[in-house]
């Protein structure tokens, strides 16, 4: 146990070596712990004109020693969000959020990491799938989130305090908690997580937990608590108890798709074409009677143009994609086009060729939408975006 507590000093030193070049955050660059601070003084004097031995605290010929105290050691973590991470969907799997944890004091210390879900909002995040529940990475730039740069990652395993992080004054990590979302939760709602860091004594990480120091000696380096209250729990950080603690959300954003399919006469004037539309049309309700938004009162009698308008709605703020659609036109139809219409976007469009006389067996008149997509609400409260597949064709 000795060799490895040695072993994490001496890594931790090599460490703040390597960040102290070329940082561009702000450090504390505070006086290191137990540092022993000397001050002298020296008195000189006449008598008449003759000048007398001067009177100092040098230590030198019998003189008294230089006046001295120690530094002592200032106990101080900052925990911080990352920002949120993005946006998650429901039963999503490995879904993660970043904190930085930055000491804050003038000693290397050791550090417990652990989070508490907030019981008071939409829902609770599970288990992570991948088992990985916290893992760190060494901030090489102090900007508090993970760059491309930074690393190496860590596997923070509760059980075995060698690898709890170790963190020389002003050095910081990205702490991710990785969590599964469950399948029950809704658009737009939101799960709060308060990861916390707590002090510990860099040579026995699990041992007994950084207190202040009750004395207050002058040649003694005691501990001096000065850490703020997060929104942990006050079990596990209240104010200058040695932990920090802060909060990062898993916000859900899911895609709410339903599709509708119509059909209408859209040209009962025996055009043969479905082209020549007379008079001006606008496109029927999804949602409204057909019967009542048949232009002309059209019958679906032979010759007359057709329109099946598919409605593929989105109800949700995430964009679906791979939207597939697939409309194979019966016997007694002659495919004569297809588009999409609105906020449906393709994707490849399948069609027959214009004039095909469709047959069911084989199908020879297979409209197909692959890679679609609709974009999601801008906000949970908007009404839903809207696209159609629009296929028309005469009967025969
Ligand atoms: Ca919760
Ligand atoms: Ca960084
Ligand atoms: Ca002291
Ligand atoms: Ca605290």
């Amino acid at each position: 146990m000795t060799k490895s507590k040695i072993l994490k000093g001496l890594l931790g030193a090599s460490a703040v070596t390597a960040l102290s070049a070329g940082s561009a955050f702000a450090q504390n660059n505070f006086t290191p712990a137990d540092t022993e601070v000397l001050n002298t003084f020296s008195l000189n004097y006449n008598v008449g004109t003759v000048p007398q031995p001067p009177i100092t605290n040098d230590g030198s010929g019998g003189n008294p020693p230089p006046t001295a105290f120690r530094v002592d050691r200032l106990v101080n973590v900052t925990v911080a969000s990352s920002g949120t991470a993005g946006n998650f969907s429901p039963n999503q799997a490995d879904a993660s959020v970043e904190f930085s944890v930055r000491n804050d004091g003038n000693d290397t210390h050791a550090y417990l990491l652990d989070f508490e879900e907030d019981t008071g909002d939409d829902f609770n995040t599970e288990n992570s799938t991948s088992g990985d529940r916290i893992v760190y990475f060494v901030d090489v730039n102090g900007d508090g989130v993970l760059d491309a740069g930074d690393g190496p990652e860590t596997v923070y395993n509760p059980a075995d305090d060698s690898t709890w992080p170790l963190l020389d004054a002003d050095d910081s990590i990205i702490v991710r908690v990785t969590r599964d979302i469950p399948e029950s939760a809704l658009d737009g709602e939101r799960a709060d997580i308060h990861l916390y860091a707590d002090t510990r004594d860099q040579t026995d990480p699990s041992g007994t937990p950084i207190d202040a120091d009750t004395t207050n000696l002058t040649l003694v380096a005691e501990n001096v608590l000065a850490d703020a209250d997060g929104p942990a729990s006050a079990g596990n950080d209240t104010g200058t108890d040695g932990a920090h603690s802060a909060t990062n959300s898993f916000v859900v954003l899911a895609a709410d798709v339903t599709a509708t399919k119509d059909v209408f006469v859209l040209n009962a004037d025996y055009d043969n074409t479905c082209t020549a539309i007379p008079g001006a049309y606008t496109p029927p309700s999804p949602s409204s009677d057909t019967s009542t938004a048949v232009p002309n009162n059209g019958y679906f009698v032979p010759n007359a143009c057709v329109e099946y308008f598919i409605t593929v709605r989105n109800d949700g703020t995430a964009n679906a994609t791979a939207i597939a659609l697939l409309d194979e036109l019966p016997d007694n139809l002659v495919f004569r086009s297809a588009s999409l219409v609105g906020d449906l976007l393709g994707g490849t469009l399948s069609t027959p060729a214009a004039g095909t006389s469709c047959t069911s067996s084989p199908v020879n008149c297979a409209v197909s939408l692959t890679g679609g997509s609709i974009a999601g609400k801008a906000n949970a409260g908007d009404a839903p975006t809207e696209g159609h597949l629009v296929i028309r064709a005469t009967v025969r």
